[in-house]
């Protein structure tokens, strides 16, 4: 009965572990907030928008704009690109939302083309650098005899707390 009771609490423990790393590891984040991928109020609104974010493998931007305005998304891939709102790349439409996984680790470059440029020299542009999620991470080596401990008694505490259940 004990250990029936403890591997029912062992899959509940990775059950909840997993379900935490599901949450950690994947982000939508709506491009401008509330505000959408609209023209902004001033030239570094999604810039602005960008500090205080770290952008992960697996996150996702999506970019809502309002069905008044006519909006896209380009990726120039050089910095000096950007700077000019030029060189585009491959644009693709944001007439319904367009979302845009974050595959890869690397800085990355997003402008509206629309009006030759003048939407992005009026701020519509931004850019990020993306990083590798620490959870995707390959497992560190081997746990240490403290570590290990502390795993065994986190799994006999939640055996005590379902036997008293
Ligand atoms: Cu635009």
């Amino acid at each position: 009965m004990a250990t029936r009771i403890m591997s029912l609490s062992s899959i509940a423990c990775l059950l909840l572990v997993g379900a935490l790393l599901q949450v950690v590891s994947a982000v939508d984040y709506d491009v401008g907030g509330n505000f959408g991928w609209n023209l902004p109020p001033n030239s570094t609104f999604f810039t602005d928008w960008t500090r205080n974010k770290t952008f992960f493998v697996g996150d996702k931007l999506v970019f809502r704009s309002k069905a008044a305005e006519t909006h896209d998304v380009g990726e120039p891939e050089r910095q000096v690109d950007f700077d000019g709102c030029v060189n585009p790349g491959i644009v693709l439409s944001t007439s319904a939302v367009l979302s845009i996984t974050l595959d890869s680790p690397r800085r990355r470059y997003f402008i509206c083309t629309v009006n030759n440029g003048s939407h992005c020299n009026a701020g519509m542009k931004f850019s990020i650098d993306v990083f590798l999620n620490p959870a995707s991470l390959p497992p560190p080596p081997p746990p240490s005899s403290a570590s290990s401990f502390r795993f065994d008694a986190f799994l006999a505490a939640a055996q005590f707390l379902l036997t008293i259940v």
